[in-house]
C-alpha cells in the first residue's frame, strides 16, 4: 500500500469517526412531535358561483371553486353568488347546519360560520328540481387541522 492510500484510508478514517462522534451527540436532541406552528384562525373570504353552461343542448351546472379549503377554527364569509341567468338555485352545507332554500337567478347571498371541526363536507344546491342535473351540482368544503383527541 502506497503513502497515497494510507493518507486516503486515514482521512476516510477521520472523517467516518467525526460522523459518528456528531451522530452521538446528537441523540439529546429530540425534535418536537409537532413542528408546525400553531395556526392563528383568519377570516376566509370566498366568492362561490354556480355556474351554468351548456354541453350540446343540454344546460350543466356546477359550483366555482368547487373546492374551499380552510384551516379549522377559520371564520367563514362565504359570498354564494348564482350566476345562472335562467333559474333559482339554492345551497346547503349540512354538517354546519347552512341553508339557502332558494337564491334568485343574478342574486347573491353572504353566509358566515365557524369553520369549527377538521374534514372534508360536501355542499350543494338546496333547491330540489332546479334543474336535471340538481344531485351534481356538489362542492367540498376541506377543513385542515388535527382532529381534536
Ligand atoms: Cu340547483
Amino acid at each position: 500500500m502506497g503513502q497515497r492510500a494510507v493518507t486516503a484510508s486515514a482521512v476516510f478514517v477521520a472523517v467516518l469517526a467525526t460522523a459518528a462522534a456528531i451522530y452521538l451527540v446528537d441523540q439529546g436532541y429530540r425534535p418536537p412531535i409537532s413542528a408546525a406552528p400553531p395556526v392563528t384562525p383568519e377570516i376566509r373570504r370566498f366568492d362561490l358561483y354556480l355556474h351554468a353552461f351548456e354541453v350540446g343542448d343540454r344546460p350543466v351546472y356546477h359550483w366555482m371553486p368547487p373546492t374551499l379549503v380552510v384551516n379549522a377554527g377559520d371564520p367563514v364569509m362565504l359570498r354564494v353568488i348564482n350566476a345562472d341567468p335562467d333559474s333559482a338555485h339554492g345551497f346547503a352545507l349540512g354538517a354546519f347546519n347552512l341553508a339557502v332554500p332558494s337564491i334568485p337567478p343574478g342574486q347573491a347571498t353572504t353566509l358566515r360560520f365557524r369553520a369549527t371541526r377538521p374534514g372534508v363536507y360536501h355542499f350543494g344546491c338546496a333547491l330540489t328540481g332546479c334543474a336535471a342535473d340538481h344531485a351534481s351540482q356538489v362542492g367540498q368544503l376541506v377543513v385542515l387541522g388535527d382532529t381534536p383527541p
